[in-house]
């Protein structure tokens, strides 16, 4: 049996044979997609990283060259590896050879630190890390030897860079290779299973740990197909997604995946930061960008500040992964003069889009539509029974790109997955009658920090080790820019004293990534509780936002 299918929640042997006789399962890895591409457009650009440009035959020579050396090196079909790279030709280059070679990259974030590295390391037991040298001031090199002295699976540490001398260096094993029609024919005879996983994406997570999500070639394929479909992608386009490509988001909704599938080209920046994405876009001529809306946000206060038409070829701006503020998706055309999209999506599956030839009322009031006939949505009551439009509800999905299960997780899939294989994602959605979604806010333990999730179980877990703590709540906080922030509830031993700064010194030390770090203390006598005893978040975060309102 396949090493990786223990773990793993296939989908129902009918419902498998129906995706594949509807098309939507092709049947082939995701690599095939990039070939098809370049037999088709060889001389086009695929990639752009700032001065590093490739044409599609040479980003499928360099794929598959990479195939071969990473299986030279030792590994096998069905390792997997964590890959924690920047934005880069690397990463796009890297991703792909593991596609090909039907090794699994574990997408993890730059902003990971020690804790969330070695957790996922330790989880799904990989025999490589892909670290950049370093990013700023910070050495990956030896965070990658704390995490590898730290998981015994590990065997190698590929660097981007200055490999260092423990590190084995990553550009030559992603160099063009030199017979690449014999590698090319190798590598279609030892075709991964296309139902076996692509790739695992991290859950925004709810739980104390975060949570591995297996996507498979067939499942992955078409979500980036029908991604592609819903945004209008053609080998016209140049897409810019500014989000940390491992995100699902910026790497296959549709995504740079998307690019290579459609023949478009795909632009690989590192920083979000409005100078860079706007001279980025005038040089590039980009057509399509994604962006989170705290980000969306901070462009369209460039543009006001700055002015200039810098932009002129961006038509669409995707925005998604926290709710865009009405107010906000408004000013998206006027000022940035692109077509807002709004998208709705989870790394689990589902993705909802507005689509661009969509009515303004649409476009800047609601997160879209699913972007496949063949996924189900229901909204629900507390009890399960389903919804009439207009009522706000809890979200069940499931389809042909909505996995079944988490990755070696039985116990979160008993509370995320109900009968009949329907994913809750927690959140608090109405549906209009035109079918169009509206995202009211959530049921789940999470901060959605600017789009970067949270999981304040998590949180609360680490802050138990301070000895000066009795009682921790981590709660969202309003905030007029990231849309939440992390404040935490204390309550404290008898005498003992407690500074946000020591808290965030404690996480630190503990490695977990800055973004998870609170941004507030409020120190109580006591926590207020539900009838059933469980702290009263509901409570909490009425009582941060009217405390912040007070400060305003
Ligand atoms: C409100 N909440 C949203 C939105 C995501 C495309 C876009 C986003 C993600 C993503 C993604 C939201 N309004 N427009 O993977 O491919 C919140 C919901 C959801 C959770 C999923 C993609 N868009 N959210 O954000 O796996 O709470 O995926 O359940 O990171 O983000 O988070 P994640």
């Amino acid at each position: 049996t396949h090493p990786t299918r223990e773990g793993t929640v296939p989908w129902p042997a009918e419902l498998a044979a129906e995706f594949r006789a509807k098309g939507y399962w092709e049947d082939r890895a995701l690599g095939a997609y990039v070939h098809d591409t370049a037999d088709r457009l060889p001389e086009k650009t695929a990639l752009v990283d700032g001065a590093v440009g490739m044409t599609y035959r040479e980003l499928a020579d360099r794929m598959d060259a990479g195939a071969e050396r990473l299986l030279a090196l030792g590994l096998r079909p069905d390792d997997r590896v964590l890959v924690q790279l920047p934005n880069s030709w690397q990463f796009a280059v890297l991703t792909l050879a593991c596609f090909r070679a039907g090794i699994i990259p574990v997408m993890a974030l730059p902003a990971h630190r020690r804790y969330e590295l070695a957790f996922l390391a330790d989880l799904a037991e990989v025999r490589a890390l892909v670290v950049p040298d370093r990013i700023k001031e910070f050495d990956h090199r030896e965070l990658a030897a704390e995490v590898a002295e730290a998981v015994p699976s590990v065997e190698w540490t590929l660097v981007s860079g200055d490999a260092g001398p423990a590190g084995t260096p990553l550009e030559p094993l992603l160099a063009p290779g030199d017979h690449p029609a014999g590698a090319r024919a190798r590598l279609d005879a030892a075709a991964p299973d296309p139902d076996s996983p692509a790739c695992f994406l991290l859950s925004g997570g709810t739980t104390g740990l975060p949570k591995l999500i297996t996507r498979t070639h067939n499942d992955y394929a078409y979500n980036v197909r029908v991604c592609s479909e819903a945004a209008g992608l053609t080998e016209e386009t140049v897409y810019l997604g500014t989000l940390p490509a491992s995100h699902n988001f910026p790497l296959a909704c549709p995504g740079i995946l998307g690019a290579f599938f459609a023949g478009g080209t795909a632009v690989m920046l590192p920083s979000p930061s409005p100078a860079r994405v706007f001279a980025t876009v005038e040089a590039e001529r980009v057509t399509i960008a994604a962006a989170v809306p705290a980000v969306a946000q901070r462009w369209i206060e460039y543009q006001q500040e700055a002015g200039g038409t810098q932009l002129a070829s961006l038509a669409v701006l995707q925005v998604g992964g926290s709710r865009m503020p009405d107010e906000l998706a408004r000013k998206v055309r006027p000022v940035l003069g692109a077509q807002l999209q709004q998208v709705f999506g989870m790394a689990e599956g589902l993705i909802n889009m507005t689509r661009v030839d969509d009515p303004d009322d649409v476009v800047c009031t609601t997160q879209g539509r699913p972007v496949s006939e063949a996924d189900e949505v229901r909204i629900v009551d507390e009890l399960g029974r389903d919804l009439p439009d207009g009522e706000a509800g809890a979200i069940l999905t499931r389809g042909p790109y909505t996995p079944r299960g988490y990755y070696r997780a039985p116990e979160a899939n008993e509370r995320a997955f109900t009968d009949g294989g329907w994913y809750a994602s927690g959140d608090v959605v109405e549906r209009r009658p035109d079918g169009n979604l509206v995202v009211q806010g959530r049921d789940k333990d999470m901060i959605n920090r600017g789009g970067e999730k949270i999981s304040a179980e998590e949180i609360e877990s680490l802050v138990y080790r301070l000895e000066e703590v009795t009682m921790v709540a981590a709660v969202a906080m309003p905030d007029p820019v990231l849309g939440e922030r992390l404040c935490l509830y204390v309550t404290l031993r008898p005498g003992a004293e407690l500074t946000l700064e020591r808290v965030q010194e404690a996480l630190r030390s503990y490695g977990i990534a800055a973004f998870k770090l609170p941004e507030r203390l409020v120190v109580v006598e006591e926590l207020p509780t539900t009838k059933v005893g469980k702290i009263n978040k509901k409570e909490l975060r009425a009582d941060i936002a009217a405390r912040q309102a007070a400060l305003a």
